[in-house]
């Protein structure tokens, strides 16, 4: 076996290089492109760099000249030419020993019918253009998801999806997405464009799959209305969650909105009295505000407080945080928040908890009954997909978001839309 390496400036060239060095019998073992400087050192120019392999026995055959033989890739030709081709040498023109037994026939029709076909998908790959760059970039799109499948260990069971919808897939859990969820995001979305549609392999145009998913994701996202001030009513909401995620932050968000822009009358209580630094901190805020604070110690400090405010728009209550092992004061909480009526109880999360935690937490705190689903520092994450599973798990609607520590800019009412936006971002062809 003989093994050389041809360079060439493209890819016909260095074929030709190869059939003409090496034979027909030459095939390639591999090619390259790289680049090297151009001559009087004018910039870099490519080349291809092809090493091709020869059977000895078969180096040196001369070139086959009918013209055919560049038609397969491999620079094989048939066997038929092959046969035809080699020397008759040793057989003496009369043979005194009794002729060989006639090799067997070898029916090379099946081959040839194979090479025909060869011939005839690189010739319509040559001729189309289009179909080619459309091939190309769907086997980009394979690789890219063989190597996300490698990387994140995919079940097998989402491979029967689009490869639209699969690459769908892979964004989904890419963005933390649970990969049940996903799945069954985009088995939804497959089943709906087919019906409406779709041919029946499901196969989709990516830029329609992907506004279409959004809109699933979107009709999984339930939504609540704002804060809902009523005149001559008194609207009461708690907030609560663990320590840290922005609970008192939002308080003060929302208070400020109500105050400010909704020129609604607003007064704030705190039943986090465990920290000193926490009363400051709403305490604070209520100066700038100039909005009144109540700190609770007891169920009547509560009832009184509120009996109190009953002039105001909107009450606003802040409550401690709790650490996982702490189910004492999370019980003295809920004894405290029993005795509202009508509150409308907000958990608070911060996006950036790690999904399993997230689980965890909205389990803990599913005794005070939370009405709502209120997520903060969505500023501090780039990956959204928990906020979904735990929209799946806890089954409230989203209040609030909050997008960063200022008071009070940074917090929107969470829309359906918003929020799938974060979840399945556009791709760049639509941003354009
Ligand atoms: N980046 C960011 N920080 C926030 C957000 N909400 C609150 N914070 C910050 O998180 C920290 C804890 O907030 P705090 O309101 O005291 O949390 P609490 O313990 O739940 O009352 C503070 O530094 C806040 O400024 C948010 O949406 N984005
Ligand atoms: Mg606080």
């Amino acid at each position: 076996m003989r093994v050389k390496t041809f360079e060439a400036g493209s890819m016909q060239d260095a074929l030709d290089v190869v059939k003409k060095d090496m034979g027909e019998e030459a095939f390639i073992l591999s090619t390259r492109t790289r680049r090297r400087p151009a001559a009087l050192g004018m910039g870099e120019e490519a080349v291809i760099e092809v090493t091709a392999a020869v059977d000895e026995a078969q180096a040196g055959v001369p070139p086959v000249t009918n013209g055919s033989a560049s038609l397969t890739y491999g620079l094989r030709p048939s066997l038929e030419a092959t046969a035809a081709r080699r020397p008759v040498r040793d057989v003496p023109a009369k043979a005194t020993l009794p002729a060989p037994p006639p090799a067997p026939a070898m029916d090379l029709q099946p081959l040839r019918r194979e090479l025909l076909e060869i011939k005839g998908a690189v010739a319509a790959l040559k001729d189309n253009d289009a179909r080619n760059a459309s091939i190309l970039k769907e086997l980009d799109q394979m690789k890219a998801l063989l190597s996300r499948i490698q990387r994140q260990g995919m079940p097998p069971a989402q491979l029967h999806l689009p490869p639209s919808l699969l690459e769908l897939y892979g964004d989904l859990v890419a963005n933390d997405v649970e990969p049940l969820i996903a799945l069954r995001l985009c088995e939804y979305a497959q089943r709906a464009l087919t019906d409406q549609g779709g041919d029946a392999t499901g196969a989709v145009d990516p830029e329609r799959a992907r506004l279409f998913l959004r809109r699933v994701i979107a009709d999984f996202i339930p939504v609540a209305p704002p804060i809902q001030l009523d005149p001559g009513k008194t609207r009461v909401a708690a907030l609560v969650g663990p320590t840290g995620v922005g609970k008192t932050t939002t308080v003060a968000k929302l208070a400020a909105y109500a105050q400010l822009h909704l020129k609604q009358k607003v007064a704030l209580v705190t039943l986090d009295t465990y920290r000193m630094a926490a009363v400051d901190q709403l305490q604070q805020y209520a100066q700038i505000l100039q909005v009144p604070l109540h700190v609770a110690l007891t169920v009547e400090d509560l009832r009184s407080a509120l009996r109190f405010y009953q002039d105001r728009a909107l009450v606003l209550i802040d409550t401690p945080g709790h650490s996982p092992k702490d189910t004492e004061t999370l019980g003295q909480l809920r004894g405290l928040l029993d005795e509202l009526p009508e509150v409308e109880t907000h958990l608070v999360l911060s996006a950036t908890t790690k999904p399993r935690d997230l689980t965890e937490i909205a389990t803990r705190y599913e005794p005070l009954r939370p009405t709502r689903l209120l997520f903060t520092k969505l500023d501090e994450t780039s990956t959204y997909g928990p906020i979904l599973s735990t929209l799946a798990r806890v089954k409230r609607p989203l209040s609030y978001l909050g997008t960063g520590q200022e008071v009070p800019d940074a917090l929107e009412l969470a829309t359906s839309r918003r929020v799938a936006d974060l979840i399945l971002p556009g791709s760049m062809k639509e941003a354009e």
